[in-house]
């Protein structure tokens, strides 16, 4: 029997991820090849033609599994009923702007929109956060919608974690898809710790540590990490726009994983409300390793964590700090 159609929401529709984001979704990329989905697609007044127009192509493409468009810019009509919600909508940095400034647009989007679904969103929806800065919206979000689980709001990491399987691919001219179990800490932000002491390639003879193949701790543990925290700026260096098939596809990832499941002995990351695992104060968006199986998320437990790789995550749990209360200190 064909299965419902899921509803799906993308905040932000008109923008440059979000136009790379539908079609995956209507194509089955992010639920999968025999989910039926209705895309709801919300942006603002000012870009309510471009939004129309994306709809138009939606149209145009005829994709078999989309069963329906809502594109709007009520955010009533735009939250009503979605269970999957892909948050990409947000007040981007400007030059001259002061990061308080970023964050105050910001928060009062997230709070807004986090009413909006705490009381027209199906109960059990699942969030996703894309926009900057992402730990800390998905945290304004958990805070302005009680009613919504809190494991159920969760912001984009995968992309960053995707970041570092390409770099050891590249690096051991290995096929991406051997490459397993990098970790991303943190926050998304040029803090974050990209940490490959628990990743393995799966080579001829089995499974083997990426720092026994990569042999060069000094690479490891400097340009590896830097390339994996500055990509976002080198793709603004070379397209002169920021990432978008990459951002789009590692929302797709996140929540294809989180419904469906991680593979067997895989994890992946994901910023999450943390519970005080491994050291982390309780109350941050911060990204862990995480499994998952039957629609939930767990935090990988007890991999061992060495001083370098302890000074690293404290650090960005420490900015993470800083924003949640930069994010406070807004709200009042
Ligand atoms: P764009 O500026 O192309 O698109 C953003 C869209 O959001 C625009 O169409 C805008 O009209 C809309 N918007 C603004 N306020 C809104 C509101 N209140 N409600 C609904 N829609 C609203 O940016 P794009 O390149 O698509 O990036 C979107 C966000 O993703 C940015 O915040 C960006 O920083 C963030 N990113 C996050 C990444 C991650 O890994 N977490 C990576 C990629 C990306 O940089």
């Amino acid at each position: 029997m064909a299965k419902d159609a899921v509803r799906v929401l993308v905040t932000g529709a008109a923008g440059q991820i979000g136009y790379a984001l539908v079609p995956m979704i209507a194509r089955g990329v992010m639920l999968g090849p025999d989910q039926p989905v209705i895309l709801h697609m919300l942006d603002i007044p000012p870009a309510a033609e471009a939004l129309n127009g994306v709809k138009m192509e939606l149209i145009d493409a005829a994709f078999p599994l989309l069963k329906g468009v809502v594109a709007t810019t009520d955010v009533v009509e735009a939250c009503t009923d979605v269970n999957i919600v892909v948050m990409v909508g947000g007040f981007p940095r400007k030059e001259g702007m002061e990061r308080k400034d970023v964050m105050s647009k910001n928060v009062s989007i997230y709070k807004a929109q986090a009413s909006a679904l705490e009381q027209y969103a199906a109960k059990d929806c699942k969030v996703l956060v894309v926009a900057n800065p992402a730990n800390t919206n998905a945290l304004v979000l958990k805070e302005f919608a009680p009613s919504i689980p809190e494991k159920n709001i969760t912001c984009l990491t995968r992309l960053d974690h995707n970041r570092a399987l390409g770099q050891i691919s590249e690096r051991l001219n290995v096929e991406v898809s051997n490459v397993k179990n990098v970790i991303i800490w943190g926050n998304h932000s040029s803090t974050q710790y990209p940490d490959v002491n628990h990743a393995t390639v799966t080579i001829s003879t089995g499974e083997k540590s990426v720092r026994e193949l990569v042999a060069d701790d000094q690479w490891l543990n400097g340009e590896f990490i830097i390339t994996v925290q500055q990509r976002g700026a080198a793709i603004i260096k070379a397209r002169k726009l920021s990432s978008a098939l990459s951002a789009a596809s590692a929302a797709c990832d996140h929540i294809h994983d989180w419904v469906l499941g991680t593979p067997k002995g895989t994890w992946v990351s994901m910023g999450v409300y943390s519970d005080g695992s491994y050291g982390i104060p309780a109350g941050l968006i911060y990204s862990f390793p995480v499994t998952c199986a039957n629609g939930q998320w767990s935090i990988v437990q007890d991999l061992k964590i060495d001083e370098f790789s302890r000074a690293k995550m404290d650090a960005t749990a420490n900015e993470l700090i800083e924003e949640k209360s930069l994010a406070h200190s807004c709200l009042n």
